[in-house]
């Protein structure tokens, strides 16, 4: 199959800045990689896999489709949107008919659509254990409750899980989105449909090193959206669908088999629709996966991988929007990924640091990161309220530490009827003073080992972190308030002495690693979040002398000399790989943007971090990171 040739001609270089002149590899030069048959059996090529195929599957208009279910209306065209206090935060596709878009003040979508059901999301308010639904909530009183669609999320998810085959690996990318790497249950499947790729013919001139047979040519009916290999002048499908198959094509194929299955299950069993992108890496995916909604499948070919990146708009691109594509449109006087082509490795890490490798290998459509299955529930969680108007008043701090403590009360306990032994190391206070020398505080304490977590316990313990936190004599002008449980473990009953890890545990400073409602991005999927600390408990079962981090794959043994108990070795190496995991944390904490974003209340809130002194470490030429601060 052919590769796009590698344009060095300096005309494509509208401008300001000229790139340097050095020899660079062909662009996308790798999209048909010979495959031998030592790919096709090697077991563990991973991320540099020839055969990988990742989808991303996004649920459709999620928070409105989630009211259609619990209204009944799921077999109904009716226009639905979702609002928080008088913005639409989500539109269901009938409703986008009417040119109704998201942010639009609700007023504005029912004059172009009189028969608009506008739905408030859900909110508590101080004293109630459950959020209610409610016509008019005053955002003065009342804190918007996304657990519903929290719960919808796991029922998704938990079909994903059981629809595709084991040996997929799903990770959970936003609450309305989930990577799946299907690279070993297809080449499973590839193995069964064509047995004759199982042993190396006795003729093969190279052995296991001889290029794989020619493949089957690929029937993509019924697959799903192919996207054109040639765009231009007028796609033609037919031609489209005519190109000779790769082996990756095949692999892709059976991949769209496989999420057709499962997402016309999600649509049977639950009700909602889910549009799909498949493609070799989990950027490619992501990207594909909105190329045509709702209801729809995109397959995106190696092939079709050149012409579908050089015409788009860079800044359209996750993480090259924002500060960073700023300075690369202005710097360059360039908007389109082709444009960007241009810059040589070379050049790109002499202006934006050693890291922006990434930058240039994304660019062309390379992306190694991992879907990485993290634990079902999150390390933390956070109840957060935007004030509006602020509190000036110590005694008013109360009134929404009830409301918060509520929240969180309800999710652990949801939590827990998935996994019952589940408990928080730590509990966070975080506030935004803007009056006061350093705007964002937080405060945090040891979560006592209580049988039973209720508002009431969640919020004394609160209650006692805000005197910390606030002077009451002192003038303040709080405007927003978070209250977070942090270190979130699964506690195996069977573990005797177990409770001593928790006293013994070390109390470092951890980010609030509330990541459910964030989409997936290419790089904060790849480690820099939460390591999911219940494969601690899998692998002590496992194992009982050693144990392998799942952040950075290494191996970490009791020494052999311990002659202790089943249950004190177990203890012990719990604890080994907590501190393991606070090493890591406090890497990632390096990592973390001076000024974090601000919460935002529901919706699609971002990270939430305490405030960190610690200064992030600078790449020697100041690097891609200053360009994701305070964006
Ligand atoms: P999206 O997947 O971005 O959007 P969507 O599911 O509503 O629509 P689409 O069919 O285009 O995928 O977001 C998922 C949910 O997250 C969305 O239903 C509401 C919520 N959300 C917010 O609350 N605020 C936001 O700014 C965005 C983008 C989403
Ligand atoms: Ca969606
Ligand atoms: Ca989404």
């Amino acid at each position: 199959m052919s590769t796009a040739p590698h344009s060095r001609s300096k005309s494509l270089w509208k401008g300001k800045e000229t790139a340097t002149e050095t020899i660079t590899p062909p662009d996308f030069e790798d999209l048909n990689p010979t495959i031998t048959f030592r790919h096709l059996f090697a077991q563990n090529l991973g991320v540099r896999d020839p055969l990988r195929v990742i989808a991303l599957c996004d649920s459709d208009a999620f928070y409105a489709m989630c009211e259609m279910v619990r209204l009944n209306l799921t077999n109904s065209d009716k226009p639905l949107v979702v609002l928080q206090w008088q913005s639409l935060i989500a539109v269901n596709y009938p409703a986008r008919k009417f040119g109704i878009t998201r942010m639009m003040n609700v007023q504005k979508a029912k004059e172009l659509c009189p028969d608009l059901l506008a739905v408030h999301v859900a909110t508590y308010a101080e004293g109630e254990k459950e959020p209610a639904y409610r016509e008019n909530p005053d955002s003065r009183t009342h804190k918007v409750s996304l657990d519903f669609y929290r719960r919808e999320s796991v029922k998704i998810l938990q079909i994903y899980k059981q629809g595709l085959p084991e040996n997929a690996e799903i990770e959970k990318a936003s609450i309305d989105e989930a990577f799946m790497d299907l690279t070993r249950p297809v080449r499973q499947i590839l193995l069964e449909r064509y047995p004759y790729l199982a042993h190396v013919p006795d003729d093969a001139p190279l052995g296991l090193d001889t290029p794989l047979p020619p493949p089957p040519q690929v029937s993509w009916n019924h697959l799903g959206t192919l996207i054109p290999i040639d765009p231009s002048p007028e796609p033609n499908d037919s031609k489209e669908i005519d190109m000779p198959s790769t082996w990756h094509d095949v692999a892709l194929s059976i991949a769209a088999e496989l999420m057709e299955k499962v997402r016309q299950e999600i649509n049977a069993k639950l009700g909602y629709t889910t549009s799909a992108g498949i493609a070799r890496n989990k950027f490619l995916a992501k990207l594909c996966a909105s190329y045509r909604k709702p209801m729809n499948q995109s397959i995106l070919r190696n092939s079709a991988i050149p012409n579908y990146l050089k015409p788009m708009a860079f800044q359209k691109i996750r993480f090259l929007g924002g500060k960073f594509g700023d300075a690369l449109a202005t710097k360059y006087d360039v908007s389109t990924v082709g444009d960007l082509l241009a810059i040589t490795l070379d050049e790109m890490q002499t202006k934006f640091g050693e890291e922006s490798i990434w930058v240039y290998e994304i660019l062309r459509g390379i992306d190694h990161s991992e879907v990485k299955e993290k634990d079902s529930q999150n390390k933390s969680m956070l109840a957060s309220k935007n004030l509006s108007p602020a509190i000036t008043n110590f005694s008013e701090g109360y009134q929404w530490i009830r409301v918060l403590a509520a929240e969180l009360a309800l999710r652990l306990n949801d939590a827990r009827e998935t996994t019952p032994n589940l408990w928080p190391k730590t509990i966070v206070l975080n506030a935004r003073d803007v009056k006061s020398h350093e705007t964002r505080r937080s405060k945090q304490a040891p979560w006592p080992f209580v049988r039973e977590v209720n508002v009431d316990v969640i919020a004394s313990a609160a209650d006692k972190l805000w005197k910390e936190l606030i002077d009451p004599h002192a003038s303040i002008k709080v405007i927003g308030i978070s209250l977070g449980f942090t270190g979130i473990e699964g506690v195996e009953s069977g573990l005797k002495g177990i409770d001593t890890f928790f006293k013994a545990a070390p109390t470092s400073k951890r980010a609030l690693d509330d990541t459910e409602d964030q989409a997936a991005t290419p790089d904060d999927t790849d480690g820099a979040k939460g390591s999911g600390s219940n494969a601690l408990l899998r692998n002590l079962s496992k194992d009982p002398s050693s144990f392998v981090c799942s952040r950075c794959g290494k191996r970490s043994s009791l020494p052999q000399s311990a002659t202790r108990t089943e249950a004190e070795r177990a203890a012990a190496l719990a604890l080994m790989q907590m501190e393991h995991e606070d090493f890591h944390v406090a890497l990632d904490l390096s990592k973390v943007p001076e000024s974090a974003p601000p919460v935002r209340e529901g919706g699609r809130s971002g990270t939430d971090q305490p405030k960190k002194k610690k200064r992030r470490k600078e790449s020697p030429k100041g690097g891609i990171a200053r360009f994701f601060n305070k964006s």
